[in-house]
Order: C-alpha cells, then sequence, then structure tokens
C-alpha cells in the first residue's frame, strides 16, 4: 500500500517496484530538486524509503508528476508514466519493469 506515514516532512507516497498505482491520482510536485530533463527548471525529486528510491518527474511542468521510478535496494525498478483521460481522470501506467543489471 502506498503511504506517506514513513516521510511526514515531503508527504510523498513511498512505493515498491511492485506496488500497484491504482487508484492514485495525480501527484502534485512539491520541492523539485533536480534538473532530470537538464533545462535549468528543477522538474524531479527523490524520496527515499527504508527498501525503494522513488524518482518523481514532471516533464512538462504543469506542476504534477508525470514519471515516476521505483527502485529497490534489491535491484527491482518499475517506471510509470501519467496518463489524462478525455474526461478530464488520469491514471498512471506502468511503461517497465525488471531488475537492474540483468
Ligand atoms: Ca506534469
Amino acid at each position: 500500500m502506498p503511504t506517506s506515514a514513513e516521510f511526514p516532512g515531503i508527504g510523498m507516497p513511498s512505493f515498491e517496484a511492485s506496488s500497484s498505482m491504482e487508484g492514485l491520482g495525480p501527484v502534485e510536485m512539491e520541492s523539485p530538486t533536480q534538473d532530470l530533463v537538464v533545462d535549468g527548471i528543477l522538474d524531479t525529486f527523490v524520496t527515499t524509503g527504508p527498501d525503494a528510491m522513488s524518482v518523481w518527474t514532471d516533464t512538462d511542468l504543469d506542476g504534477y508528476a508525470d514519471r515516476l521510478s521505483v527502485v529497490e535496494n534489491d535491484g527491482d525498478y518499475s517506471a510509470w508514466e501519467y496518463h489524462r483521460n478525455p474526461d478530464g481522470s488520469g491514471e498512471w501506467r506502468q511503461t517497465d519493469q525488471g531488475k537492474v543489471g540483468e
């Protein structure tokens, strides 16, 4: 289950590579710290939990994350993208999953 309890100061959910993103809506970017797209604008922030690291990126700079990569300490990883539906709703879809180094 996604939980933010482990990061009370950040307020962002933490995931493992096997987590389901079902039901998770738009994720607002709080305090980006990294420039992953390398355009001089901070678009990414990283949350780390006991078992996994989550990398959130806002590629279109609308204030909401559209990409998420989760890498577990044992190398399992998964990647997700947020898709908006015509009716205004949206959902996270998994785009990749595997193990680092394999
Ligand atoms: Ca965005």
